[in-house]
């Protein structure tokens, strides 16, 4: 189903006599969020001059994708927007849960709002939520919007454009380009035909140091096997943590690398981020095993092949065995 964005948004900013747009992305934002965010601020911006446009990323933006929001010529998405009371239209873009907002305050005081997803286990909130799985959110952004005015928003402005975010939050989203289906390859050419430079993307990609990669070879090097050595987690509590001054965004990445092992079928981390409050990150291919369906019953999810956790527990062994035990459920479920 394709959804009409600016049919939409203007009927919902006539009706309420609105003249602002306040736009939103998820927690700790990356790639996919900043690019959906930034995109369609630049596409507004471009398309309605009309109407004040602030976009609002945190400061936690993700060091890659940050490099190029930090280049933007018009917004600066880093400072909490000063509303002043006044009525606006928020929009919310890749994210699933009212928990996971970032900016929350100003979701809730909006006149009206409009939710952009791509996660399957989005709650269904917002005045109108267009909620399509996908592998970016970035990619329904771009299925959303006019193709002439979003042409029209890349060739008007410097670098880095509405094309060039919504480019962004694609490669981010499936993996630079790993998991792109034919309609993803298909809006990366247009997008390249509006101006976009692959290369210069793909340099966001890109954001190590030596003293990351130092610090990952160290948690890699204590994932543990389960499963007939299919499954590999890593478990870090805040001793551990503290200790060697390894903080989220340091292990965020490493259950999708243990997932991309030839011999691997799930990856997991468990990060103890406050005293017993556990922040899990789950990566499959989402054949072997469902990872959105396996962390329900816990109250977690998000993607088939990428999901999330956060739990208190103080016994975080008893929590993975749990886990794995469903995992062994789904598995001999599949192949009844
Ligand atoms: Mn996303």
């Amino acid at each position: 189903m394709k959804f009409n964005f600016d049919s939409v948004f203007k009927e919902m900013m006539k009706s309420h006599d609105l003249d602002t747009v306040v736009i939103l992305g998820h927690l700790n934002p990356d790639g996919d969020a900043a690019g959906s965010v930034m995109s369609v601020a630049h596409y507004i911006h471009v398309n309605y001059p009309q109407y004040k446009v602030l976009p609002y990323l945190a400061e936690t933006l993700e060091r890659g994708p940050k490099k190029m929001v930090l280049r933007d010529k018009i917004f600066n998405p880093f400072q909490k927007p000063d509303m002043g009371g006044k009525p606006y239209c928020v929009i919310v873009c890749d994210n699933a849960t009212l928990e996971r907002m970032i900016g929350l305050e100003y979701y809730q005081n909006a006149t009206v709002s409009i939710v952009v997803d791509h996660h399957a286990s989005n709650e269904g909130y917002g005045d109108v939520n267009w909620t399509e799985v996908s592998e970016a959110c970035a990619e329904n952004v771009y299925h959303m919007l006019d193709p002439q005015c979003l042409r029209k928003a890349a060739e008007a402005e410097e670098h880095p454009t509405a094309a060039d975010y919504i480019y962004l939050g694609i490669a981010h989203d499936t993996g630079g380009m790993a998991r792109a289906k034919k309609s993803t390859l298909l809006a990366l050419v247009d997008l390249m035909s509006m101006g976009v430079d692959h290369g210069e993307i793909m340099k966001t990609m890109h954001s190590d140091t030596l003293d990351t990669l130092n610090k990952r070879a160290d948690i890699i090097r204590s994932a543990r096997r389960a499963m007939e050595g299919k499954v590999a987690y890593v478990i870090m509590d805040a001793r551990e943590h503290t200790e060697k001054k390894i903080i989220y965004e340091d292990i965020h990445c490493v259950s999708t690398i243990l997932r991309d092992c030839d011999d691997i079928e799930l990856g997991f981390t468990m990060y103890e981020e406050d005293k017993n409050v556990w922040r899990c990150s789950f990566r499959s291919d989402g054949k072997w095993v469902n990872v959105n369906e396996l962390l329900q019953p816990f109250g977690g999810g998000g993607h088939i092949s990428a999901a999330g956790l956060k739990y208190k527990t103080d016994n975080v062994e008893e929590l993975k065995n749990r886990i794995l035990d469903r995992v062994e459920e789904l598995r001999a479920r599949k192949q009844k």
